[in-house]
């Protein structure tokens, strides 16, 4: 059966409230579908601006087939391009970053500039028109210090999470920030796993003996809270508000992305053992309010995020194969901020190394379970995992709609 069909089938009986069936975690053909009618057509989340600090600077990504590269042009904007050469193929960026005048295919030297235009190309033909072989470029847009592109012809109209998202972000100053840290691993899971497994705080306790320390387990933190059930959120959204930061819990319409504010735990102020802060220096100067807690945001299927008033620890997923999943996360902190005098890298980065290594466990054991030939979608709790639902329904019901949009056309 066409694999379109099989997917879409296995969609409409899908069990309400239980796991996905086994294919959409380990088959080759259905990770395919995923790519193509998700990762390539969505906006993702990259990288941020001041990792881009000067013209020149750029940094690649890999997205299923997709090489790209983002970089600063001269003129300050920041631009998308296919990191393939229009000559034959090559890629032409082969660093994860660096800085440029030109960017030179490695093979023959064709240079293009750092709007991909090409403008030198040796000995071509009289009839060569530099013109007809620029790189290709990709959607690109910059929110409050995010960079997000596009590999879609037409995407989607990026506006509205631009709208929600850039007044609770732009406060935090993340455009002005630097990277004190960064790391990527490799989960051996899927990752939708690798998602599910972040929408819920039920696996907290048992497995996360750092992060416990300062996030609440409450499942209003990590989930979908109720106005009525979540109190202690609600004075948060208040308190945070009342100094002027956009705090209230908002979903997008569609369930792709969302931003809230939620309090840490007793009197804790950061992601460290004590709860004290990580780092000397706010993250932003005109953020300066006490326990603004942490400002999450997510947005399918490609970041989650913490913004506290020290630093912000950001988070890029990618898909490397069926049952492989790239996590890379970044530390921010005030540009001025200095290693050594105003934090340490060890204790800035201490508990979401130690949580993140946590969860890439937990989801590797998944992954196993999810092969045996035995496993059957299981319920999820309708308390701790209504974030996991709530994933796994938008998921569902995105790839669902393309993949019905697909067969009526063909009718
Ligand atoms: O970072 C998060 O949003 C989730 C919430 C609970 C634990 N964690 C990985
Ligand atoms: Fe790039 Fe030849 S493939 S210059
Ligand atoms: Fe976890």
């Amino acid at each position: 059966m066409d694999m379109r069909t099989e997917m879409l089938r296995q969609l409409r009986e899908r069990r309400d409230g239980f796991s996905l069936q086994q294919p959409f975690y380990i088959d080759p053909d259905f990770f395919q579908l995923d790519l193509e009618l998700i990762w390539y057509r969505d906006w993702l989340f990259v990288g941020h601006d001041c990792e881009l600090e000067k013209p020149g600077s750029y940094f690649t990504v890999q997205v299923g087939d997709h090489p790209v590269v983002i970089v600063r042009g001269r003129d300050g904007v920041i631009r998308a391009l296919h990191n393939t050469c229009r000559h034959r193929g090559s890629r032409v960026c082969t660093a994860h970053k660096g800085t440029a005048a030109k960017l030179v295919c490695p093979y023959h030297q064709w240079t293009y500039d750092l709007d991909g235009s090409l403008v030198f190309a040796r000995e071509m033909n009289e009839d060569f028109c530099k013109e007809d072989f620029g790189m290709k470029p990709v959607a690109c847009e910059s929110v409050a210090g995010y960079i997000f592109i596009c590999l879609a012809d037409e995407p989607a109209d990026f506006a509205p999470f631009r709208t929600m998202m850039e007044p609770y972000f732009a406060p935090h100053n993340l455009l002005n920030a630097k990277i004190a840290h960064e790391t990527t691993i490799i989960e051996k899971g899927n990752w939708k796993l690798v998602w599910e497994n972040n929408r819920e705080c039920y696996h907290c306790a048992a497995n996360h003996p750092e992060l416990c320390k300062t996030f609440p387990e409450a499942p209003g933190a990590t989930g979908v809270p109720s106005v009525e059930s979540d109190p202690e959120m609600v004075a948060h959204w208040q308190h945070c508000e009342a100094a002027g930061l956009p705090a209230w819990f908002h979903l997008d319409d569609a369930g792709q992305y969302r931003a809230t504010r939620a309090p840490l735990l007793r009197d804790a102020v950061s992601y460290t053992m004590t709860g004290k802060r990580a780092v000397a220096r706010n993250l932003s100067d005109s953020v300066s309010a006490d326990r603004i807690g942490t400002l999450m945001l997510y947005h399918y299927p490609t970041t989650w995020n913490h913004v506290l008033i020290d630093h912000a620890t950001t988070f890029r997923v990618l898909p490397i194969s069926p049952t492989e999943t790239a996590l890379t996360t970044k530390w921010l902190v005030h540009k001025d901020a200095v290693e050594g005098v105003d934090y340490t890298v060890d204790e800035l980065t201490h508990v979401w190394s130690m949580t993140n290594d946590e969860d890439r466990r937990i989801v590797e054991e998944n992954a196993f379970g999810i092969k045996s030939p035995a496993y059957q979608p299981g319920p999820y709790s309708p308390i701790h995992e209504g974030g996991v639902m709530q994933f796994v329904d938008w998921y569902a019901d995105f790839i669902g709609k393309r993949l019905e949009e697909e067969e009526s056309a063909k009718q």
